[in-house]
C-alpha cells in the first residue's frame, strides 16, 4: 500500500536586504510550529491570492513595512516535506521598503551578514536558502 501524498502548502518568504548587505531573519516564537527557529519572514498564500501580493501583506501584517511589488526581485523555491504537509516556499529579495522594521508576530529579528547565517537555527525548509543567498549577495 502507498502512502496519501501530503498535501502541498504554498509559503511566500522574503530576505530582506539593507544598505549594508544585511539579511532580515526572525525568531518563530513560542506556541507556533517550529518554534525558536530563525525564518526568513513570510507565511501562507491564500485561496485566490497571488503570491507576491501574499508576500506584500505579510511583511505588512509581521514587520509592519510596505513593499511595492516591482521591488520583489528572482526568487529561489525551497521545497521541503515537513510531517503533514510538502511546504513549497518561493524566497523574494527585497531591497527596498518603506516604514521601520518591527517585530509584530515573531519572538525577535535580527540582521545578519549572509556569512553568519549558519550561526542561526532555522526551519529545514529555509536553511538550503543560505548557500544561494551568500552567492548572491
Ligand atoms: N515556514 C517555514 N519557513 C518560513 C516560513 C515563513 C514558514 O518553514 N520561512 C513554515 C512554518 C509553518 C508553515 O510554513 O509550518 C506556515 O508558516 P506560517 O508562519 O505562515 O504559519 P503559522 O505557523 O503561523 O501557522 P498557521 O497558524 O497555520 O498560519
Amino acid at each position: 500500500m502507498t502512502d496519501a501524498p501530503l498535501p502541498v502548502v504554498l509559503v511566500v518568504a522574503a530576505a530582506l536586504v539593507d544598505v549594508d548587505g544585511r539579511v532580515l531573519i526572525a525568531k518563530r516564537p513560542e506556541g507556533k510550529a517550529l518554534a525558536g527557529l530563525w525564518e526568513f519572514p513570510g507565511g501562507k498564500v491564500e485561496p485566490g491570492e497571488r503570491p507576491e501580493a501574499a508576500l506584500i501583506r505579510e511583511l505588512n501584517e509581521e514587520l509592519g513595512i510596505d513593499v511595492q511589488e516591482a521591488c520583489l526581485a528572482p526568487f529561489v523555491f525551497a521545497s521541503h516535506a515537513y510531517e503533514s504537509f510538502h511546504l513549497l516556499m518561493p524566497l523574494y529579495l527585497c531591497r527596498r521598503w518603506s516604514g521601520l522594521v518591527v517585530a509584530r508576530e515573531h519572538a525577535a529579528l535580527a540582521w545578519v551578514r549572509p556569512n553568519a547565517l549558519t550561526d542561526y537555527p532555522m526551519p529545514p525548509a529555509d536553511a538550503p536558502l543560505v548557500a544561494w543567498l551568500r552567492d548572491l549577495l
